[in-house]
Order: C-alpha cells, then structure tokens, then sequence
C-alpha cells in the first residue's frame, strides 16, 4: 500500500472549549493550546485536529459558524491563530481544522440576506419551501429532536436545519455555495494548515424533491435519509479539484451511515476526494429504541465483527480512521470499558492496544490519553449540550421516558460526559481555569490528571506514548494485514497483523481481555519466539498459555 505521512500519522482532537483556559473567563482558548503545545510533543502526536474555533454564537459550542475566516472572541484572535500554527509546526505537529460547511449559523450573513426575500441573490444559499397544508414541506426529523424545518414568518417560508434551527443548510446543489465554502478553504490552506475534518460531509447532497422519509410507527417524523446523497462524490472531487490536491493535506469525512462500498467513494486509494472517513458502526452498537438514550451496553462480539469487517474490507481500497471516542459520544473507557478504581488504569491501556494495533490512522480524543471517565450529571441544570436538553424536553414532555431515565441516560450516553474540562493537575478547577468553568469538573480530576501520569512511568499517559512510538517503528502496525481470532469469544479480543517484507515477515499477535476477572488464551505455536513488544501487565516472556488478568492486554511481535 502507497505511504503516506497521514497513514503514519496519530490525531490528537482539541475541544477548544474544554482544553485549556488562558485568561479565567472559564472558557478554553487558543493562548491555553499554545500553553500546553509541549505537552503534546512529549505525548508524541503527529496531527491536532482542531474542533471549530471560528466565529459564531455557540449554540451548538461552534458547530454554527457565523464567520469561517474569523475567530470567535471567547478563543482569542486571528494572530493567537496564527501563532498557534506555528507553534506546531515548529514542533513537527500537524494541524488539521474543522469544516462546517453541510450548514452554517442563522447569524451569518449569507443567511440573514437569504431570508430577507424570496428574491434575494442569497436565497439559494439554503433550502427554503412552502409549508404543506399548515404543517412543514416534509416529515424529516432534526438530529436535535423536533422536525427538521423552522417557519419564517418574514417570507412565510420554512428553511431546513437537520440540526438545531439555528443552523441552517446550506444547498450544495448550487455552485454558489461550492465556490464560496472552496474559496474559504484555500484561504486557510494558504494559512499553511495541514487539512480538514469534514463535519457531516455524507449529509450535503440531498435527493430531488426532499422526500418523505419512513415514519416508525408512532413517531412524528422520520429519519431523513439524507446521507450519501446523489452529487455527494461528484461535489467531493470538484472540492478536491479546486482545493485538496492543490495542497499537501489530510482530510478525514465525518460520514454517519456510511457503508463499506461508499467508504471506498469517499477514501478512495486515488486520491480523488478523502485520505479517510469516520464510520460510526461501532459507536451505534448500544443504541436503542430510542436511539442512543439508552443503557444498553456494547456486546464484544458485535464490537468485533464491525471492526474486523472495517478492517478486512477496505484493506487495499480505501484507508481507515480508528476511534473510540471524541466530543460526540460518551468518554471510551467508560463506555467500551470499565472505569471502576480498580480496572480503571488497566482497561483504558488495554482499550489504548486494542485500538491503536489496528490498521488505518488513530484518533486520541482529549484526556482518552489519561484515562479519563464520563463526568456524572447530578441535575439538567448541569447540562450544556443541546442535542441532550432537546431529548429530555422531546423524550420526557412526550411521556415515553421518565425525567429519571433520561438523566441516566444523559450520565450514560450525553455528549456533555466528555466535554468537561481536561483534567490538569489536581489544583482547583483541574488547572484549566482560574475562573468558573462553563462546564462542571469531573470531580475525580484529584485521582486523575496530567501532572501526576507524567511524573509517573507506569501511567495511561506514558502507555500511549509507548503506543504512539511503536507505530513509527514498527511497519507492520501501520501497513499489516488484519486476521481476526476467536471470533466466538465473548471477553477476548484477539488479532493478528501481518507484514511481508523483503527480508522475511513480521506479524504482530494482540491479545486484549475486555473481561473483569483471569481468562487463558492459548498462543498460537508461531508466536512462542516471539518478543513481547507492549503489555499493560507484567508479563515479561512468551508461554504456551497465557492467564490473562481482568483487562490486561498484550501484543507479541515475532520478525
Ligand atoms: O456531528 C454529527 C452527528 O451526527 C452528531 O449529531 C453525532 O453523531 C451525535 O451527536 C451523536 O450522538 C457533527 C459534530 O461532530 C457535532 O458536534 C455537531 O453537533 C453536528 O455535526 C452538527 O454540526
């Protein structure tokens, strides 16, 4: 397979907001990042990608871009940015910034022009229809509860938002659009980033005639089946064309509901749209009848068909991205693992093997390299994240949760659990703001933070700083090929990595026990000389059978 620097590369994701605060208005900002650059460089990350940090008024905590060239005042100035930038070039790390561009917010200006009048040169930046017999043009539902259409009584229209109302989206069908979101890309290219996450890239194509979706039964609206729409290839290659291959970059589709087949689209090995995509199988395994509101945990088996399939199936074709965790969904360790104070440490490097010994690029989602766990919510007034407060208000008022449910729930599954603030050192606020953080600390920042796992060897931290090296130094982590082991088993997950070379062949055996209590696994006959290249136990040699202890993993290496 073709080298590339991305498919080498470890991400380290910034949530701007939660990372660190520089001037105690308890709000993280881009003087915090520049702060804590050395942190990053001792962890050994290669690329940040940056969540939005652009202008806007937060109602989805900058997912609602009111200005893409300019920098929301709460994380400092275009200069702060600019010295940021170089403050990770200088230290070899790469920068890959967020694109919001399936939808803007109702403040920017393309979007205070459009709805002005039917006739403004602005109003096919979006989707504006007539309401249907009283009611909005079609069934579909916002991704943030409630229909997926807001009346405007300036023009007695409504606009679409498959988000909140105040994000709008933007209509990709006309080249207007395309023009001015591929003229904001280059601006920043020519900054010198290094490339793009592309927020709900699989959504910017919609059918003709925004159709009906299908109604489950009792429901109001439906799912608008809006992914992997029509133009979306051909509107990815014309931005590759007109941006991408202009630049040395890596870009990474956020692609909810995409399949094997349209991952191969999207990344194709050519180069012609995406270095890669975010599938979200794995992270749509414990959901419910009422989508992720649920406490329904992942079963191991599941987990490893999705990701074996992921793995063996776009081997060759297209490259993969490899996350557990980011500002979406539930902090990793508590959701595929077990943070209890006795399996904590050991489980999150555990997780930290399973994943990062796969094939495609990792993704380490701030504070997933300490081990960090969901922050409890002890009351909605607590909560922050809009997607949470609209499904307890949509999920409760409706009578089909009960208020209690719905804060478990939240506990369990809410964005919020992972956008609390990092957890520093063990001062007040976990170090990351003199003032008043605009989110609760978790309160076991005492027992969890950075300060102590640096100056302690044996710490999550300075296992994933072991794993992030071993994936420079070791080809076949990086370029093998994937076998999964023991399907059937319900606690192990076993694998192997196999790399032809010209002088012989290296394969990796991973071992990971996602089990609470001694389980044994036979090692294969092949990897008795090998050499124990990563363990989270005390193992120091290879025997026929391995006890395994609760959460321990183990990767042999036999060249
Ligand atoms: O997320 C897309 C998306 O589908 C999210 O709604 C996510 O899957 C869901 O919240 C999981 O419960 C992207 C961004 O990552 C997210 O932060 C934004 O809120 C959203 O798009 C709108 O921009």
């Amino acid at each position: 397979m073709e080298r590339k620097w991305w498919k080498e590369a470890v991400v380290y994701q910034i949530y701007p907001r939660s990372f660190m605060d520089s001037d105690g208005d308890g709000v993280g900002d881009l003087k915090g990042i520049i702060s804590r650059l050395d942190y990053l460089k001792e962890l050994g990350v290669d690329v940040v990608w940056l969540s939005p940090v652009y202008k806007s008024p937060n109602d989805d905590n900058g997912y609602d871009i009111s200005d893409y060239q300019a920098i929301m005042e709460e994380f400092g100035t275009m200069e702060d940015f600019d010295r940021m930038l170089a403050g990770m070039h200088e230290r070899g790390i790469r920068l890959v910034m967020d694109l919001v561009v399936n939808h803007t917010s109702d403040e920017h200006p393309w979007f205070v022009e459009s709805r002005k009048s039917k006739d403004n040169p602005y109003r096919d930046y979006y989707f504006w229809r007539e309401g249907k017999e009283g009611k909005e043009p079609n069934n579909w539902a916002s991704c943030f509860s409630g229909s997926a259409w807001q009346y405007d009584d300036a023009t007695d229209m409504y606009y679409l938002h498959l988000f909140s109302k105040k994000q709008p989206d933007l209509n990709w069908d006309n080249p207007k659009v395309r023009d001015e979101v591929f003229s904001m890309m280059n601006w920043w290219c020519d900054k010198g980033i290094d490339g793009f996450r592309m927020d709900v890239i699989s959504m910017i194509s919609k059918k003709p005639g925004l159709p009906d979706g299908e109604l489950f039964p009792g429901a109001q609206y439906a799912w608008p089946g809006v992914v992997n729409g029509p133009h979306v290839h051909e509107y990815l290659q014309e931005m590759n064309c007109q941006v991408l291959s202009h630049y040395d970059l890596m870009t990474v589709g956020e692609c909810a509901g995409v399949t094997i087949e349209e991952a191969k689209k999207y990344a194709r090995a050519d180069g012609k749209e995406l270095s890669m995509v975010f599938q979200f199988e794995h992270v749509g395994l414990d959901d419910g009848r009422f989508g992720k509101w649920t406490d329904r945990r992942v079963d191991l088996r599941d987990f490893k068909r999705i990701m074996s399939k992921w793995q063996s199936e776009l081997a060759g074709a297209a490259w993969n991205s490899l996350f557990l965790g980011n500002h979406d969904q539930p902090r990793s360790l508590s959701r595929f693992g077990c943070d209890a104070p006795q399996h904590r440490v050991m489980c999150a490097k555990m997780l930290a093997t399973c994943l990062h010994m796969m094939q495609g690029t990792p993704y380490v989602y701030q504070g997933e390299e300490l081990g960090m766990t969901n922050t409890p919510f002890d009351s909605l007034d607590e909560v922050r994240d809009i997607e949470s407060l609209n499904a307890f208000r949509e999920l409760t008022d409706g009578g089909v949760v009960t208020p209690e449910d719905m804060m478990r729930f939240i506990n369990l599954r809410g964005r919020d659990t992972a956008r609390t603030p990092m957890q520093w050192d063990d001062s007040e606020n976990a170090g990351f703001t003199t003032g008043t953080p605009w989110i609760k600390v978790n309160p076991n920042y005492k027992e969890i933070n950075a300060a102590d796992q640096m100056a302690d060897p044996d710490s999550v931290f300075h296992y994933y700083k072991k794993l992030i090296a071993l994936r420079k130094q070791e080809d076949v982590i990086v370029y093998g090929d994937y076998q999964l082991l023991a399907p059937e088993s319900e606690t192990l997950y076993a694998y192997t990595r196999t790399l032809e070379r010209e002088d012989g062949t290296d394969e990796l055996l991973v071992i990971c026990s996602f089990a609470g209590q001694e389980e044994t696994f036979e090692i294969p006959e092949k990897f008795l000389d090998g050499e124990i290249l990563i363990g989270n136990g005390r193992r120091e040699s290879v025997e026929r059978r391995f006890i395994l202890a609760p959460y321990e993993a183990v990767a042999i290496l036999k060249r």
